[in-house]
């Protein structure tokens, strides 16, 4: 079972779309296992994006990303790395598909809303940047067994 880190970004707490947002991934039967609301300092922020220092928007995603509070969480589920990928869209949120989290909710190429890790290996080490082992939640849901079948992972 893969786990994946989300990001509500400062655009989308502000603009009161949190419960939107987080409800796509339950909808898709993915599973919420851990769940904050924090404001990201700049040393945070510069070991999450480490990938994209030296990019001509680095500085800005810096400053975008510790103006104001974020919700961090870690979904889980089968092939949830891609999954959440899927169901954010596009990096802009004017080349997004309607449908998409980013196609739904934004036009724009800065403030798009959400964060999502871009493979498994990302992912563990943003999880561990963001949460520790033990605010993270391992449990069962009953529905599981009509969402999840045997060949699913
Ligand atoms: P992703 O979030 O879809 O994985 P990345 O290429 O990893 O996209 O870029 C990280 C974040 O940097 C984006 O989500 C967006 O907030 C910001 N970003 C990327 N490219 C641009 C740009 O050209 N202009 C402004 N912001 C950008
Ligand atoms: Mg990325």
């Amino acid at each position: 079972m893969e786990r994946t880190l989300v990001l509500v970004k400062p655009d989308g707490v502000q603009r009161g779309l949190i419960g939107r947002i987080l409800s796509r991934f339950e909808d898709k039967g993915l599973k919420l296992v851990g769940l904050k609301t924090l404001t990201i300092s700049p040393e945070l922020a510069e070991r999450h994006y480490a990938p994209h220092k030296g990019k001509p928007f680095y500085e800005g995603l810096v400053r975008y990303m510790t103006s104001a509070p974020v919700v961090a969480a870690v979904v889980e589920g089968p092939r949830a790395v891609d999954l959440t990928r899927s169901l954010m869209g596009a990096t802009f949120g004017w080349q997004a598909e309607p449908g998409t989290i980013r196609g739904d909710f934004g036009l724009s190429s800065g403030f798009n809303l959400i964060h999502g890790s871009d493979s498994v290996e990302s992912a563990a080490h943003e999880i561990e940047l963001f949460f520790r082992p033990e605010e993270l939640c391992a449990y069962e849901r009953d529905l599981d067994r009509w969402i999840i079948s045997s060949d699913d992972g």
